[in-house]
């Protein structure tokens, strides 16, 4: 079958999607999947990574009959530098989030931060410890100042390794620094990274590889981190949390508002903004029913975590969403956000307005976000939707009524209280869990959509397999979307796809076996949750001896190729469903599938079929345990304090 000839089911899998791809046809909409069709066979050139266009001698393309460029590089030069370039693009968008967070943080300890507060000031003053800032004794404010220029300082640094990286267990780091993969400042990698591809500097594959994990380790333990780290400051740790998914949340009486993007900062002010009643009132003057605020992306996942703000979906659902035709205003801020936009748009009522100071897209309307007045921005456009409703053609509208129940929310702390309770909250039963054979491992599942993979239909089958064979599967991004619309993030639906061990530990800790811990940068939560399991003791004494996995499952970003490599420079062996642009290198592509493996203990694979990838993930998962003396399936036994001090930490 072609491309071409593709219905809606082949290439989405929920109802709503299905329904609404079909509406696009009949309303003679473009969309990701028919764009993909009119690229028509992609470049097999760029698709092996072997066009090189870093100089105007260039471009340059190598084949068996010209296998160097004209300065001379070859095929493995020219996929490494291409590959450092990419990953450099995702850790720059991850970590120039988290810069805005810090400076937002700075101005509200300054006094200078309009409607935002320090809002969870537990957060504040246990990362302050981390940092090493004194906390005890002194106030919010003073402590957040204090923080905030640690936290700049560590864009900044120029020569010292990055503070953040010492939250990872002391192996890990021992690890980085016998292979020259301990990051510097953040902005420092990015920048040298750009340089050491520049034309002419650095030629050999290994260094440019080996630059791209420390650029990666700077994004995962660094900006990541951070942006976790600030957003829970600012916006309060996220606990668990229910609410619904999928495009049925759109109200079909009510001003329709999506946010979509990644940065948190005017998502939660409307967040506030929707719920005030003088909105609402404002919403029935115009005869609507009230506003309903909807999210799509990671701008989604980070209103859900903490508001319980619904999701009308991920990735490939931005422009379905603009075509049920009942979408007011959709707001966009900074990555994942189509250029197609606004022209989808305009076939309909939907204004498309840009926020971001960063990011403009032609057809948008663009409404700078002035953080010092949040709250009065956020109703202005709120209002500003409102305006728009009159004009919703109902004769353009199709909401399908597809959604899911789901429970999200799980930041590491709310896991550690899930498994522990308030007094002894800690990792020990999952651990003993763990090495008790009930839960064989965790796999971390994350990432986007990509119109060349069936909608959700990958990361869907091999969540639902691996919770049967009692895999704890920890999600973010959109990946986590797509298990939330097909219901599996409430505790009883993945309870009932759990295998025997998983469910046993899971209905006796009172936690669900599928959990939902953010947007991509919430990433480092994933590394966080396996710090605390080396902390823990008895799994091995660095990430790389846990018995855990990361899939990438239909990934698309440059954010992906970054979250890729910290995860393998962590030590976690990482599937891909399908692979990086380095084909056209065997010594890249062994770099990064075999010889990774030797430097980190961990390494990337691919599997085109989830089921593959399960296969491959058990046996990954065996290994570890193997490794680790703790194959044998044990009788059940609680550890005592005795058990727990001969365990090896
Ligand atoms: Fe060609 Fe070398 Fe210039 Fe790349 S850097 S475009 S391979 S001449
Ligand atoms: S939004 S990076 S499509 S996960 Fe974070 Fe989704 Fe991937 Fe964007």
């Amino acid at each position: 079958m072609t491309n071409s000839a593709k219905r809606p089911e082949d290439r989405v899998t929920d109802s709503a999607s299905i329904e609404v791809l079909q509406k696009a046809g009949r309303d003679g909409i473009s969309t990701s999947f028919s764009r993909l069709d009119e690229q028509g066979i992609q470049c097999q050139f760029g698709k092996s990574g072997v066009c090189c266009r870093i100089c105007h001698m260039g471009p340059c393309r190598i084949t068996k009959k010209a296998p160097r460029g004209v300065c001379g590089a070859d095929a493995d030069t020219i996929v490494a530098r291409n590959f450092l370039r990419e990953l450099v693009g995702g850790a720059a968008a991850h970590s120039d989030h988290a810069r805005h967070l810090v400076l937002l943080l700075r101005k509200v300890a300054a006094g200078e931060g309009g409607d935002y507060r320090l809002r969870d000031e537990r957060a504040l003053r246990s990362t302050a410890r981390l940092y090493g800032v004194d906390e005890a004794g002194r106030g919010p404010e003073e402590i957040a100042r204090e923080l905030a220029g640690v936290l700049l300082e560590e864009f900044t640094k120029q020569e010292d390794e990055l503070a953040t990286v010492g939250l990872a267990p002391e192996n890990q780091r021992a690890i980085w620094r016998a292979n020259e993969v301990a990051p510097a400042g953040i902005d420092r990698m990015v920048v040298e990274s750009m340089h050491r591809t520049h034309m002419g500097v650095d030629h050999d594959y290994r260094s440019v590889l080996r630059q791209a994990f420390r650029t990666s380790v700077a994004d995962g333990w660094g900006g990541s981190r951070i942006a976790s780290m600030v957003s829970d400051i600012l916006f309060g740790s996220p606990s668990p949390v229910r609410s619904t998914a999928n495009l049925g949340v759109l109200g079909m009486n009510t001003v329709n508002i999506i946010v979509h993007g990644h940065e948190p900062e005017l998502s939660e002010m409307l967040a506030v903004a929707s719920r005030d009643p003088e909105i609402v009132e404002h919403a029935r003057d115009v005869g609507a029913e009230g506003v309903t605020l909807a999210g799509i992306c990671c701008t989604a996942n980070e209103i859900l975590m903490r508001h319980g703000i619904p999701v009308a979906g991920n990735f490939l659902q931005q422009e379905l969403a603009l075509v049920t035709g009942a979408v007011e205003m959709m707001l966009i801020d900074v990555q994942c956000c189509m250029p197609s936009l606004p022209e989808v748009a305009a076939a309909y009522h939907t204004e498309i307005v840009s926020t971001s100071a960063i990011a403009r897209t032609r057809g948008a309307s663009h409404a700078p976000f002035d953080e010092r007045d949040a709250l009065a921005s956020a109703k202005k456009l709120i209002t500003r939707a409102i305006a728009n409703y009159p004009r919703r053609d109902s004769g353009k509208v199709a909401i399908p009524s597809a959604q899911k129940p789901l429970v999200a929310g799980f930041s590491v702390d709310a896991i550690k209280y899930m498994l522990g309770g308030s007094f002894r909250a800690s990792f020990r039963p999952l651990n003993d869990a763990i090495m008790q054979n009930r839960i064989v491992g965790i796999a971390g599942i994350v990432g986007c959509n990509n119109p060349k993979t069936k909608l959700d239909s990958y990361i869907n089958t091999l969540t639902r397999e691996l919770v049967k064979r009692n895999v704890l599967v920890l999600k973010t991004g959109c990946a986590a979307i797509a298990s939330a619309k097909e219901g599996l993030l409430t505790p009883e639906a993945a309870l009932a796809h759990a295998g025997d061990g998983l469910r046993e530990v899971c209905e006796t800790v009172g936690m669900p076996p599928i959990l939902h811990l953010g947007s991509c940068v919430d990433n480092s939560r994933i590394l966080e949750a396996a710090t605390e399991v080396v902390r823990e003791g008895g799994l091995g004494d660095d990430i790389s001896q846990v018995p855990a996995v990361g899939v990438a499952p239909e990934w698309m970003s440059e954010k992906a190729v970054a979250i890729g490599c910290y995860f393998v420079a962590s030590g976690i062996d990482v599937i891909l469903g399908h692979p990086f642009h380095v084909s056209g290198s065997d010594n890249v592509t062994s770099f990064l599938n075999e010889e990774a493996r030797d430097l980190f203990g961990g390494s990337f694979h691919v599997a085109r079929e989830p089921l593959e990838a399960a296969e491959k993930i058990m046996a990954l998962l065996m290994e570890a345990r193997e490794r680790l003396g703790i194959n044998a399936k044990a009788e059940r036994k609680l550890y005592d304090m005795k058990d727990r001090r001969e365990l090896r930490v």
